[in-house]
């Protein structure tokens, strides 16, 4: 059996009830085969970054240990999504019901066409940062980005609200 790996998920929404979705999400994403929930940060909400004409985003972060390779863990969260009403191919950053980002994957740098992780923007976005630190460890580094406390030194909570 595969090693048990940690790596956290970034959940995020703003279509029909976004809370409620993030919420299922949650038990869709611990009840998958090989992976534990380990810890869930809370909702918070945001304006949105991109297209200023969509409703408010509703964010959070979830930490689990899983035996699934990253590859397979996004194809399961992606499956989740499309359980969740989530449609593809609209405009960048636009609205969506289920938005599901695989943050990190233990120490992991992946780089294919399919997967990039460390996340590409994990390090820029409070509505990503803020709830990460409340489920990690104090002295995460994001490989290649920096310690975690320093990339939340750079990046203000402003607008950011904890729901
Ligand atoms: N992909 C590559 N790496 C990853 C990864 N680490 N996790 C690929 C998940 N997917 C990854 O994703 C497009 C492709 O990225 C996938 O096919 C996958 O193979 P997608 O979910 O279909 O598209 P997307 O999410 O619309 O694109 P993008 O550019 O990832 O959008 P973002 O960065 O997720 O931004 N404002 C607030 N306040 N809160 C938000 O959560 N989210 C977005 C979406 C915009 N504005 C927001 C928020
Ligand atoms: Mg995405």
């Amino acid at each position: 059996m595969n090693a048990w790996v940690s790596a956290y998920i970034g959940l995020g929404g703003n279509l029909a009830e976004p809370e409620t979705r993030i919420r299922r999400a949650r038990r869709r994403i611990a009840a998958l085969e090989g992976v534990r929930e380990r810890g869930f940060s809370a909702l918070y909400r945001s304006e949105p970054l991109g297209p200023r004409d969509q409703p408010d985003f509703v964010n959070a972060v979830m930490a689990v240990d899983t035996t699934l390779p990253a590859q397979d863990l996004l194809r399961a969260l992606q499956a989740i999504e499309t359980a969740e009403g989530r449609v593809r191919g609209g405009e960048r950053w636009g609205p969506r019901t289920l938005d599901l980002d695989l943050l990190l994957y233990g120490a992991a740098c992946i780089r294919t066409e399919s997967l990039t992780v460390p996340h590409y923007a994990i390090a820029e976005r409070p509505f990503v940062l803020y709830p990460l630190a409340e489920i990690a460890p104090q002295d995460l580094y994001v490989p290649g980005k920096g310690l975690l406390k320093d990339l939340l030194r750079h990046c203000p909570a402003e607008g950011l609200e904890r729901l």
